[in-house]
């Protein structure tokens, strides 16, 4: 436990965002919060009571009139003694007293610090704390409501089932050990076969409603990619409903990747458009080429756009295709529908999906989205989606990786010890995601991105 734990400063920080607004509450929380709060309004409110109140300054001249709390530790969002001012919305108001507090004791939070010390209180737990953050961030309502249910409890609550599921198996396993004469026949029974069954399904279960979170936090990052002129710019505007990019008739227009963020149904989509794919000695364009592959090395798709009055075969895509990453999947976006008979092309040839559009007038947009939305399973309703992070995606995935191995060694009737060992790694990695096990700086790599007075 950090040293600052024992002796706490007091902290002091802006809780509203700077700039103007009708009021600005400035939050301080420590073992001095009373003190502090006292000298500055003159007496202490009553715990939890609002109460109208002159802010003070060192030689007793109002800074400001507005509603003083006082919430006495550990009923309070820190879990220590906080005081909360609420004045008027100006900057300079707000600056007079953070430093007013500062000038009676208070130091000047960091980051997250807040958020930091509720959950050293255990206020709440890792995934909660992260889940505060992922509110106040959260671009849709979908994502918002993700992360209430996890600020409430709800993913932690899944992981804890899993973690019992999990301790359930190492208890019995280990039992088994204890007892060697009779531990080959344990192993091999039928009774550690349906535990074991019971975890998987648990994983199944959090890591589908974990990678929806996720899905809904970070979104799907998808590029644009194909060979000059086929569209891709259009598409993008299209996609966007405005007028992003330039497009011309002329090939090797775009040469600065362009981002535009695009919500559909909830799911944040991140479209790059990027320069047509081709040999150029032009310097600018073939920088803007190799931005383009380096993009789409890290998307979680490509759609590879073809001119299908041009290119019905998709010849292009054969010969990009050494270009294009092996690993992210493609789509194939024949464009310009409109010129050609109106037939889709054959659907025979085995490869990647492909979709038919006209960029020009909007044809197979509806279609594009929904194959998006289907590429990553997700469920527009994002009923009972909880918010999570891919901190937490990992974790599940090593513990996963864990309970595999312990599983396999079982089939091989391995010995108990490697076994329970294996089982212990996977509540291990469980227990990050709430924040039971962490390593030191996970908690400064957390809690350094929330914002100041959270
Ligand atoms: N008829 C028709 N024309 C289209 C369609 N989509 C794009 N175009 C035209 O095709 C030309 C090239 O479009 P862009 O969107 O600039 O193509 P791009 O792939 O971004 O091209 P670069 O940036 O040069 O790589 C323009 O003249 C567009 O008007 C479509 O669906 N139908
Ligand atoms: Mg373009």
């Amino acid at each position: 436990m950090p040293e600052t734990m024992s002796h706490p400063d007091t902290i002091v920080a802006s809780a509203t965002p700077p700039g103007r607004g009708g009021v600005g509450v400035v939050r301080v929380s420590g073992p001095k919060a009373p003190e502090i709060g006292a000298a500055l309004v003159g007496d202490l409110p009553t715990p939890r009571h609002a109460t109208l109140v002159r802010f003070l300054d060192k030689a007793g001249d109002p800074i400001d009139i507005g509603l003083a709390l006082f919430f006495p530790g550990p009923h309070s969002y820190t879990g220590e003694h906080v005081v909360e001012l609420q004045g008027h919305g100006g900057p300079v108001v707000v600056e007079r007293l953070v430093e007013r507090c500062i000038e009676l004791g208070a130091r000047r939070a960091k980051p997250g610090e807040f958020t930091e010390r509720a959950f050293h209180n255990d206020k709440v737990d890792l995934a909660q704390a992260e889940a505060v953050a992922d509110l106040i961030d959260a671009g849709s309502r979908e994502a918002a409501r993700a992360a209430m249910r996890s600020l409430q409890g709800e993913f932690s609550s899944m992981v804890q089932g899993l973690t019992e599921a999990v301790v359930d198996l190492r208890t019995y396993v280990e039992a088994a050990i204890d007892f060697p004469e009779e531990e080959v026949d344990f192993l091999g029974d039928q009774e550690v076969h349906a535990r074991l069954a019971t975890v998987r399904g648990h994983f199944d279960g959090v890591a589908a409603a974990a990678g929806q979170g996720r899905l809904l936090r970070d979104g799907l990052t998808v590029v644009l990619a194909g060979r000059p002129n086929s569209g891709k710019s259009s598409l993008l505007n299209r996609l966007a409903g405005y007028d992003a990019a330039i497009v011309t008739a002329i090939p090797g227009t775009t040469r600065d990747v362009l981002r535009e963020r695009i919500d559909i149904d909830g799911l944040p989509l991140h479209v790059l458009d990027t320069a047509g794919l081709r040999d150029s000695t032009d310097v600018v364009e073939a920088e803007g080429v190799r931005r383009a592959t380096a993009e789409m090395s890290r998307a979680d798709r490509v759609l590879f756009v073809i001119d299908c009055s041009d290119d019905p075969a998709g010849r292009a895509f054969e010969e990009q295709r050494a270009r294009l990453p092996a690993d992210v999947p493609v789509t194939l976006v024949f464009n310009k529908m409109d010129l050609g008979d109106g037939l889709p092309m054959s659907d025979t040839i085995s490869g990647p999906p492909r979709l038919h559009v006209s960029a020009r007038t909007g044809m197979g947009l509806d279609q594009l989205r929904a194959h998006l939305k289907d590429s990553v399973s997700f469920l527009s309703t994002g009923n009972g989606s909880i918010s999570a992070r891919r901190r937490h995606l990992e974790a599940l995935e090593r513990a996963r990786a864990c309970v595999e191995n312990a599983a396999a060694q079982l089939d091989q009737r391995r010995a108990g010890e490697l076994i329970a060992e294996e089982l212990r790694l996977a509540q291990q990695a469980l227990d990050e995601i709430t924040g039971v096990f962490h390593a030191d700086d996970l908690l400064g790599r957390i809690f350094g991105s929330f914002c100041i007075g959270k």
